[in-house]
């Protein structure tokens, strides 16, 4: 097939190349975390920044063991990444004002040694005092892969609203990060580099003041006014990860892909509220709840697969829930032809159909190939474009804008919305937009992926 990108295509190209000769732009979209088998945190405190601009008191866990100094908490904590089988170790310090703790649920063989005698038995497990000089030494076997996570197991209806929570990826035992798979088969496959987590959360600003004037809070009049993914709401889910600006928010949620290649989604309800997360523009496809794969026969797993996924038009995050799903996006089936009119010379493209029916280069469906837009696009004046609008509705291709608009959007990418459905949740403090809300970036085949 013949793939010829427009001149403006070509300048789009050159913009992503330039930003990759200046910054040190890591290859493919790849989950920040901590990799080992041995992991110390810190139980502190320090603030976040709202989309709104709003900053709030939060207790999270930091990367670190040391005796004195400064250590860097965030929200969430640091996401762990470990191997099916591994026995890890996570040493936990606590600088706060109360005992603070970690579970691991769905973990096998998990213990607890307190440092000395001034550890303290909890409820579920052994407490970290406050003052910093002892610490608990947990373990844990990473029994089985999936989407896990890790939480305080003290005073948890404050604790977890305050932030005490991070996520645990399990790599299977087989891993082979050119060809990835989130359970060591094929029905887990996806895209090296196209593995996205999705923590959501809540926080209701009260709490958060008072907890930082050393008051007591009444647990039972939550009323949430924050939404986040991986500890960011909107405008902010969209930034760099590791934004300067965000120094205790490190993690972004941005997820980007070609069409034709499969993204994994890992989402993490961590909140106290059910969360209907919304991947707009095709569904996903539920492959495991709790790291548990939906399998008719998990005694041949490995060639059966998560036979009973499901697609998902909104996954239920439900609190405490994990699951993981695959996604994919070519624009089969939309009556239109994505890439434009093959007749235009500047949209001109070919569609050779593969066996499946799509374009091995492009993905494009061919059985829509040159069928046309069915909308009229207004003129210039009548029109109000998005930061994320190209001037064109074919993908990777741009037209026309009134000046200063599509300043995001530099490669004719398709920005899809993905939020939450439960739309009080995609405000900051009442302001629409913000909270739970991102997108999903479908970049044009040939533009190199950050
Ligand atoms: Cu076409």
């Amino acid at each position: 097939m013949r793939w010829t990108p427009s001149r403006k295509i070509g300048m789009g190209v050159l913009c992503v190349l330039a930003s990759a000769l200046f910054f040190a732009v890591p290859a493919g979209a790849e989950i920040p975390g901590l990799t080992g088998t041995s992991f110390s945190l810190v139980a502190a405190s320090d603030y976040i920044q709202n989309g709104d601009g709003n900053n709030l008191f939060f207790w999270g866990y930091a990367d670190g063991n040391p005796p004195s100094g400064t250590v860097s908490v965030q929200y969430p904590g640091p996401t762990l990444i470990v191997n099916e089988g591994d026995t890890v170790t996570v040493t936990l310090r606590n600088w706060l004002p109360d005992p603070v703790s970690l579970l691991f649920p769905g973990m096998d063989s998990v213990t607890a040694t307190p440092s000395d005698n001034n550890g303290i038995r909890g409820i579920f497990t052994w407490e970290a005092p406050p003052g910093g000089q002892s610490t608990v030494t947990y373990t844990f076997v990473a029994g089985r892969p999936g989407t896990f996570y890790y939480q305080s197991g003290t005073n948890m209806d404050k604790q977890l609203e305050m932030g005490l929570f991070g996520a645990i990826i399990v790599r299977p035992a087989v891993f082979n990060p050119a060809a990835p798979t989130a359970y060591g088969e094929s029905s887990s496959a996806y895209t090296a580099g196209r593995e996205f987590l999705f923590i959501l959360s809540e926080m209701d600003d009260r709490y958060h003041n008072q907890v930082e004037r050393g008051e007591e809070i009444d647990t039972t009049t939550f009323f949430p006014v924050y939404w986040f993914i991986n500890g960011r709401n909107s405008p902010d889910t969209m930034g760099a990860a590791g934004a300067s600006y965000l120094p205790h928010q490190p993690y972004n949620a941005l997820p980007m892909m070609h069409p034709g290649e499969k993204s994994l989604i890992r989402l993490i309800s961590m909140g106290r509220d059910q969360h209907p997360f919304h991947p707009h523009s095709n569904h996903t496809r539920v492959i495991a709840w709790d790291a548990m794969p939906l399998t008719s026969d998990p005694a041949d797993f490995a060639n059966v697969g998560a036979d009973l996924g499901e697609l998902a038009f909104t996954v239920t995050t439900v609190p405490g829930r994990t699951s993981d799903s695959t996604f994919e996006w070519t624009g089969k089936a939309l009556g239109w032809d994505v890439y434009g009119d093959p007749n235009d010379p500047l949209t001109a493209h070919d569609c050779a159909p593969n066996a499946q029916g799509f374009d091995p280069v492009t993905s494009e469906w061919c059985a829509d190939h040159g069928k046309p837009f069915p909308v009229g696009i207004p003129e210039q004046d009548d029109l109000s474009a998005g930061d994320f609008f190209s001037g064109s509705p074919f993908l990777g291709q741009l037209g026309a804008l009134p000046p200063g608009f599509g300043k995001f959007n530099t490669n004719g990418a398709f920005f899809q919305i993905w939020h939450s459905h439960s739309e009080k949740e995609m405000t900051n403090n009442d302001v629409f937009p913000g909270g739970i809300m991102t997108f999903m970036v479908i970049i044009p085949p040939g533009v190199d992926i950050p």
